[in-house]
């Protein structure tokens, strides 16, 4: 079983010439505007107020990073990686040549910054059809390169009922859920995100 350790906010960003140097494989997320990224990050290091959560949309405006250890409980053994918490899209209340702006610095950061090794899609679960959805996955395709890896997770579990949800997961087999209210699904996502940044090299060496 591995956890997160020693997660703490290192710094923010408008932008990639502004980001910190690139030390440690780092792990993208994004997200429509109050899908629960902040919330989630909280989640994962087990650290309420790491990122800054609101109930109003467009709190994250920069780029933030974190640092973090994962930590295998029965070996002890400890590896660094870094979580970026990137700007929600989709948010209507910011002037046009602002969101054009922040566009055009994310797109920038997300195509070229080389350390991030994964990109979760933070999904709603209730709103799994968004053509804003189908436009950042079809970008992300787009400029995934090499050895980098897409994943989707939905959010918000706790808002369906058991039949909803017996529906969702038909509809997309296998795929990730969570709840940051009722903390499901953080556990099995935490083992997920370590498999594909530490183990994924080793397996492909050893085919
Ligand atoms: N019911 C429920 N509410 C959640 C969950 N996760 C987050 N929320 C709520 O959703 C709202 C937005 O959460 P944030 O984590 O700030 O969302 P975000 O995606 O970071 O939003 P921006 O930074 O604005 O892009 C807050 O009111 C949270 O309390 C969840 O799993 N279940
Ligand atoms: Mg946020």
């Amino acid at each position: 079983m591995i956890d997160i350790i020693n997660a703490k906010f290192l710094t923010s960003a408008p932008n990639i010439s502004m980001a910190p140097e690139e030390e440690r494989l780092e792990v993208a997320f994004l997200a429509r505007s109050n899908v629960g990224k902040s919330s989630l990050l909280n989640s994962l290091v087990n650290h309420k107020g790491m990122a800054k959560v609101s109930a109003t949309p467009g709190k994250t405006q920069l780029i933030n990073f974190f640092d973090l250890e994962f930590r295998d409980q029965e070996s002890n053994e400890r590896q660094a990686a870094r979580f970026v918490d990137l700007p929600g899209f989709g948010y209507a209340k910011v002037s046009k040549s602002i969101k054009h702006q922040w566009q055009r610095s994310l797109n920038q950061f997300i195509a070229e910054r080389e350390q991030i090794k994964l990109f979760i899609h933070l999904v709603d679960c209730r709103h799994t059809d968004l053509a804003i959805d189908a436009e950042v996955d079809a970008y992300l395709e787009e400029i995934l390169e090499g050895d980098q890896v897409l994943l989707h997770v939905f959010t918000k579990m706790d808002k369906l009922n058991q039949k909803e949800l017996g529906a969702l997961k038909n509809k997309f087999p296998g795929s990730l859920m969570v709840s940051n209210t009722k903390k499901r699904g953080i556990d099995k996502l935490i083992q997920v995100i370590h498999e594909i940044l530490f183990t994924e090299d080793e397996m492909q060496e050893d085919s």
